[in-house]
């Protein structure tokens, strides 16, 4: 057993000990935080750096390209590129970058996640998957993997600490970048997710657009002591969804982006390859749940590199609990949630 505080390399060494194929997750993980470690530097220059909200491009679908995002995509590029990765699937990049031919990992990243909040100095992150390139696989099959197949996941949450959580398919953990030197130290072990937190997620102004099941799942909760759950429940939602899933990991409470019927928003707004499925690993590795809405995330094929995905995660119960509203169908058969459901149809 590692030591109370101990460093992330120490932690990984430990782990790694001399298996191979840990010692390169344990490598591309060292260099992912690296290169994590050098943007929260440049995000806390905030006003002083150059520009990092001004907006660059549209990444599509309701999605601003800002310039953080971008340098941000280059620093951990950059930084994977001396790693044993051999491609990079990006939410900044339409393809996968090839990076290293016939190395034994493949990396999917949102390298900045929250960047409207950039400029109101709230919350932002980094999130990471680690997929292993599986015999005969081309990188970017590698990629298209099953959540189930991830060897490691994680995401950097750039606020009051700069916090890496992070799994190697041994419990979550959390990690604190200690301001005097730099280094990312063990805080919190095997974190678990609490199951009795009365807290909800969602960004609220879209209630009208939600499928029925969401809005009396929802209606449910605001009836408090009134309603069926018997009890208040207080809500959050800060716009980085790093944000909402650290207060999770560590107080506990459910995050929902379902899909709605806003044209582009059927199926939500998060991204599959490189939002849910490495919060979906840290959160089953925590005792919870992530699904969309009815189909566990890890289990789910991905069909591209960019597509999105309803999302649900939290305490297993809770997240049961909303999968019962969808099945009891407490939602039309048109509504965006039931979209693409054979499952539901059966
Ligand atoms: P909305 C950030 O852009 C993000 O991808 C997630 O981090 C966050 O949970 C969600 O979008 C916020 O979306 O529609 O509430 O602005």
């Amino acid at each position: 057993m590692t030591a109370e505080h101990c460093t992330l390399a120490e932690y990984l060494a430990d782990w790694s000990g001399s298996d191979t194929q840990k010692s390169a997750v344990a490598e591309t993980i060292i260099a992912m935080a690296a290169a994590s470690v050098e943007l929260a530097a440049i995000i806390a220059e905030g006003p002083f750096a150059r520009g990092l909200a001004d907006t660059v491009g549209d990444a599509g679908g309701g999605d601003i390209k800002k310039f953080l995002d971008v340098e941000a995509h280059k620093l951990f590029k950059d930084a994977l590129a001396g790693a044993p990765v051999a491609a990079l699937g990006s939410e900044e990049a339409d393809d996968a970058e090839i990076l290293n031919e016939g190395a034994p990992m493949v990396v999917a990243i949102d390298p900045l996640d929250g960047s409207s909040n950039i400029e109101t100095n709230v919350s932002i992150g980094t999130i990471f998957s680690v997929l292993p390139v599986g015999g005969g696989m081309t990188p970017s099959q590698a990629l298209l993997q099953a959540g189930k197949e991830q060897m490691a996941s994680g995401f950097v949450v750039y606020g009051p600490q700069t916090t890496l959580i992070m799994t190697v398919r041994d419990g979550t953990h959390i990690f604190t970048m200690s301001p005097a030197d730099r280094v990312y130290r063990l805080t919190h072990r095997n974190v678990t997710i609490a199951t009795d937190k009365a807290e909800y997620g969602v960004n609220a102004s879209n209630q009208r657009h939600w499928p029925v099941a969401i809005k009396t799942y929802i209606g449910d909760l605001n009836a408090g002591t009134d309603g069926p759950r018997e009890k208040n429940f207080n809500m959050r939602w800060v716009g980085s969804m790093v944000a909402e899933a650290y207060r999770i990991f560590i107080r506990g409470g459910i995050f929902l982006y379902p899909g709605d019927n806003r044209k582009g928003y059927e199926q939500g707004r998060l991204r599959l390859v490189y939002e849910a499925i490495p919060v979906a690993l840290l959160v089953a590795e925590a005792g919870g749940a992530a699904t969309d809405g009815v189909r566990p995330i890890l289990e789910i094929k991905p069909d591209n590199l960019h597509q999105r995905i309803p999302l649900v995660f939290g305490p297993g119960q809770e997240v049961d609990r909303i999968a019962q509203y969808i099945e009891r169908g407490g939602g039309d058969e048109n509504s965006p949630l039931f979209s693409e459901r054979g499952l539901l149809r059966e």
